[in-house]
């Protein structure tokens, strides 16, 4: 059935969630289809049967008639329930998620996405996933209310702050989909991507392995950090300005600040930076605000993605 209206949505790559969604919209618009059939062909042919022919043809008084409007409420009756009973078996479906689902761990922040392994491997703004088997995401937001949306899956799901929600789905084939924010959560939502990553199980589990516990070099560690907690949504590496500016040749510089003053940075203005980001603004970036980290990035993480700036020449 949903052969005919496959131009309207992308290529299902979960069928086990997707597919009865495909259906219900299938039938949905085939029923719409043929009624706007009927209805312009009745219109059409009422006009001119009904056309008035001379001064004194005169429209006979109907009050009613039982069968007709019996007829049209209970067809549409029907056709409601249809698409209420199979949406709701879909979305059982969706609630459900099978009890061997892999699980995996979802922040969603202003503006990105970090994904979190049960090896203690985190990786931001990619989700990889074995093919073939289902995969449970669990997820909930830094701030404000963001939602986690994969056409390609036909799912959809708010994430929010304090209370975790979930969604799954089994991609069948190895690939990648996209990812939308699709809860409009402020100046950068629209750039709030992420891909899934489809890899076929021995890869995945190779892919896996690599990503080890979240350890490496300080560095690595500190690089990893930048991106897990959203620096770079706001803070470009290439010396662009975003809504920040750019780390790149950070460490050392001379900072024009807000207040007329000028001061070299070092370990403790980064600190500064991270922890109490009102207490010295950058000149130029007086109308942009950076959020605290205080209570989210540890002393050893601070340490870390300084480390990692200092490289960042
Ligand atoms: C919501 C956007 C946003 C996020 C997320 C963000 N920042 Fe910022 N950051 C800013 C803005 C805007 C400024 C400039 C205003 C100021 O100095 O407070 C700034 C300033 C800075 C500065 C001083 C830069 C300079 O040129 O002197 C540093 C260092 C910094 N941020 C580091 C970070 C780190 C590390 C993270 C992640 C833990 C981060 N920021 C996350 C927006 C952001
Ligand atoms: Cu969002």
């Amino acid at each position: 059935m949903g052969g005919l209206f496959d131009f309207m949505l992308p290529e299902l790559e979960s069928p086990m969630t997707g597919a009865s969604t495909d259906a219900v919209m299938g039938f949905i618009h085939l029923v719409s289809f043929i009624l706007l059939i009927g209805i312009t062909i009745a219109l059409i042919y009422f006009a001119i049967k009904y056309k008035r022919k001379s001064e004194d043809d005169e429209t006979p008084l109907i009050t009613h008639n039982n069968t007709l409007e019996i007829t049209w409420s209970v067809i549409p009756l029907i056709l409601v329930f249809i698409v209420f009973g199979w949406g709701y078996k879909g979305w059982l479906t969706l609630q459900s998620p099978p009890d061997d689902a892999y699980e995996i761990h979802v922040s969603a922040f202003k503006w990105g996405w970090t994904f979190g392994y049960d090896t203690g491997a985190q990786v931001s703004n990619e989700v990889h996933v074995p093919a073939g088997r289902p995969v449970k995401l669990v997820m909930q937001s830094e701030d404000v209310i963001h939602s986690f949306y994969v056409p390609d899956y036909r799912i959809k799901q708010d994430v929010l702050p304090s209370r975790y929600t979930s969604v799954w789905f089994q991609a069948e084939e190895p690939g990648e989909s996209q990812v939308f924010c699709t809860e409009y959560c402020g100046t950068s939502h629209s750039d709030m991507l992420a891909k899934v990553i489809v890899h076929e199980p021995e890869d995945f589990k190779i892919w896996l392995a690599k990503q080890g516990s979240g350890g490496g070099t300080p560095i690595e560690r500190g690089e990893n950090l930048v991106g897990i907690h959203g620096c770079t949504s706001c803070h470009s590496i290439d010396g662009s300005d975003k809504i920040g500016p750019t780390l790149k040749g950070l460490f050392g510089k001379e900072e024009q600040l807000a207040d007329g003053a000028t001061i070299t940075v070092d370990e403790n203005y980064i600190r500064e930076s991270i922890l109490e980001p009102k207490a010295k603004i950058v000149a130029g970036f007086e109308n942009q605000v950076m959020t605290s980290f205080e209570g989210r990035v540890s002393d050893e993480e601070i340490s870390d993605i300084i480390e990692y700036i200092k490289t960042l020449e």
